[in-house]
């Protein structure tokens, strides 16, 4: 090891400590044994420009093991990032640069929002397959080695990411996708919080990777105790030859490794060293300076990262330049689709519905799936093993597989997940950080509950992925309660920033479909199983209703009663309505396939809608009324189903859960007596 190597791995060590010391808490133990980790990927195999920070053509990093996060802090500040010595030492501070977990977005660097286990590590192989099918779509022919497209996602996991189910069926994927643009280093430890990882698991992590399809490598502990960083190296350099497998490399380290006390305890994962053990490391690191006293030699060495960048990256534009050049019209397609626009035409192409027709909105999203596919490169998908229920094939899009075949190949449009919701949803951000790709996967709307961990990140993150979500309600019938939703909207509207859509009819999913497009954010399209009727709204209308979450879709200009409904229990709404044609009772029925849009209206736009003064107010949906009661207010009444479905016909389980129309009907009555009593004299 060169000398000022071993004084940058020193610096690196000592400024993780230090900035844990100074915020009073942190995760000191794993950023400082695994220094020389970081440090050598920095330097040595990661191809990154510290200058050029979202360089499109560059590897990426993700540190599955977030709470380690002042490790790749302290290798961002070193290596000449925008961040800054000031930034370490306000570690986890009030709007600090270096928050406790990284966060997308945040700090140039960071690729992705890690903390919660085994999510990083799933994300990467999204951004592995992201990859792959960029450049299978863009330069399919270039030979290995060639193409500016090819990059590698680096992923540093600890026990604790490998001990997350996420990490299996992420695994699988990755073998089955032979995805040999993934290198994962895992830091085997031997400890987690609760003391020495036999507590909790003994099986063979080695064994178990390689019968998933990767390659695997093991170093051993350095004489001394540290990571063995020469037999690390020889292993990252040789394994690049080692074609169509992911690589595992298990590395033995011992946490906090050198601190005299603290090495191989539980307590360095975290909590701060304190100021003794502090002071007892710098001296066998033989080190004399103070707190955030950082050498020259280390920075220089730090900043070859720079000039490195630079190289590596003139290297790429020149590659680059000559595929632009040999290929314009590709060129300005990947210049529209990495800027994330659509083309104007997109509206023009959705299909169109008319009065009188009935189809379940999941057939409608299908048909709407087709026509954009036709339109955006960018758009693919897939389903965990619910293609056809949920409506997700795109024709002739081809199998996304690294068999190249006549339907086949790793320009494939329709992503096989197999049962893995928990992957496939952490993968479609890894896929949506990679530039460009509008991503959308289906399963049924129970097994949202699946994914949550991952859309919670996608919003977190604000990325444009999209979960399709049929079978929406008890409506779907025989497989009866532990496939009916009940709390699932509720619960997903819950999440500041998402966007539930869950329209009523075929017109309104086009329209929500080009919505959500438009609006490149996390969204969940709610769609139902059993055929709707087209309501008789122009579609005009119902394309700017959508857009704005909210609005009227049968009028009474001067209400007595309200009814607020969402998806198919819109046509419920205005089967109950239908009932006081002819009666002193006007009804207005709002179609809200949004709530989180709707909220983003004007006050007037919402008052034209929702007035005020309409005290009298029904809301249908056939779920959990929780939530519902700001809109129905005081004196309104929420028909929803408080309990869980059954196993019936459709209409058998709808009755049974109460969402007639009779129901509905009983509710204006009620609401409107209740908002305007009878004064008796
Ligand atoms: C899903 C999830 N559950 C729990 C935690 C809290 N937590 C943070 S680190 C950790 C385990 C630490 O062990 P390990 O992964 O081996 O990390 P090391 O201490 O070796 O760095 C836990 C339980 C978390 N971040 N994510
Ligand atoms: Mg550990």
């Amino acid at each position: 090891m060169k000398d000022n190597e071993a004084t940058a791995i020193v610096a690196a060590r000592l400024l993780a400590l230090d900035a844990v010391e100074a915020a009073g808490s942190g995760h000191p133990g794993t950023a400082i044994a695994l220094a020389p980790i970081a440090t050598t990927l920095f330097h040595k195999h990661i191809r990154h420009d510290p200058r050029t920070p979202d360089w499109a053509g560059r590897d990426r990093f993700i540190l599955s093991c977030g709470h380690a996060s002042i490790l790749l802090y302290t290798q961002l500040f070193l290596t000449g990032y925008d961040v800054a010595l000031d930034d370490l030492k306000s570690f986890r501070a009030l709007d600090s640069l270096t928050p406790g977990h990284p966060e997308y977005g945040h700090t140039p660097g960071v690729e992705t929002t890690t903390g919660p286990l085994g999510q990083g590590l799933a994300t990467a192989v999204g951004m592995a397959m992201g990859i792959k099918h960029e450049q299978a779509l863009y330069d399919p022919s270039a030979a290995k080695g060639t193409s500016p497209f090819e990059r590698t996602v680096w992923v540093l996991v600890s026990d604790g990411d490998l001990q997350e189910g996420i990490s299996y069926e992420a695994g699988a994927l990755a073998g089955r996708h032979k995805l040999d643009n993934l290198v994962v280093i895992y830091d085997d430890n031997d400890i987690q919080i609760a003391g020495s990882t036999s507590l909790t698991q003994s099986e063979d992590i080695a064994a178990r990777f390689t019968a998933q399809g990767w390659k695997v490598d093991k170093v051993g502990l350095a004489e001394n105790g540290d990571v063995d960083l020469v037999t690390l190296d020889t292993v990252l350099a040789k394994g690049a030859e080692n074609p169509d497998r992911p690589r595992l490399v298990i590395v033995k380290s011992q946490i906090a490794w050198p601190a005299p006390h603290a090495t191989g305890t539980a307590a360095s994962h975290g909590s701060p060293l304190g100021a003794q053990e502090a002071a007892a490391t710098r001296a066998v690191l033989g080190v004399e300076t103070g707190p955030f006293e950082v050498s020259e030699e280390a920075i220089a060495y730090g900043h070859e990262a720079i000039s490195r960048g630079a190289a590596l990256r003139a290297h790429w534009q020149s590659k680059q330049t000559d595929w632009e050049n040999a290929n314009p019209d590709l060129a300005a397609e990947l210049k529209r689709t990495r800027a994330g626009k659509l083309p104007t035409t997109l509206r023009a192409t959705l299909p169109t519905f008319h009065p009188g027709d009935s189809l379940a909105t999941r057939d409608a999203s299908g048909k709407a799936i087709q026509a954009i596919a036709a339109a955006l490169p960018e758009f693919w998908g897939g389903s965990a093993d619910l293609a056809e229920p949920n409506r997700t094939a795109i024709s002739h899009g081809g199998n996304f597989l690294p068999e190249e075949g006549e339907d086949s190949g790793r320009a494939g449009r329709n992503v096989h997940w197999g049962v893995r919701e928990h992957a496939m949803a952490a993968a479609m951000n890894g896929i949506s950080l990679i530039n460009g790709s509008r991503f959308f996967a289906g399963t049924f709307l129970v097994f949202s509950d699946y994914q949550r961990p991952s859309i919670r990140l996608a919003t977190l993150m604000h990325l444009p992925v999209t979960y399709l979500w049929s079978h929406d309600s008890v409506a779907l019938g025989g497989d009866g309660p532990t496939h009916q939703p009940i709390e699932h909207l509720a619960s997903l509207r819950a999440i500041p920033g998402f966007s539930v859509v869950r329209p009523a009819d075929a017109v309104e999913t086009a329209a929500a479909w080009l919505a959500i497009l438009e609006r490149r954010g996390p969204a969940g399209l709610v769609l139902a199983r059993q055929p709707v009727p087209v309501a008789s709204t122009p579609s005009e209308t119902v394309y700017d209703g959508v857009a704005r979450g909210a609005y009227i879709v049968l009028d009474a200009p001067d209400p007595d009663v309200i009814v607020v409904a969402t998806g198919s229990e819109v046509a419920l709404a205005l089967e109950a309505a239908e009932t006081f044609a002819n009666s002193d009772i006007a009804v207005r029925v709002v179609s809200m396939p949004s709530r989180e849009w709707f909220a983003e209206q004007t006050p007037e736009y919402r008052e034209s809608v929702l007035p005020q003064a309409v005290r009298a107010r029904v809301v249908v949906e056939a779920a959990a009324t929780f939530g519902w009661a700001d809109v129905a207010g005081p004196t309104g009444e929420i028909v929803g189903i408080d309990e869980f479905g059954l196993s019936a016909p459709a209409e058998d389980a709808l009755r049974a859960r109460g969402m007639t129309v009779e129901r509905v009907s009983r509710a204006i009555m009620d609401t409107v007596s209740a908002a305007h009593p009878v004064q008796t004299v």
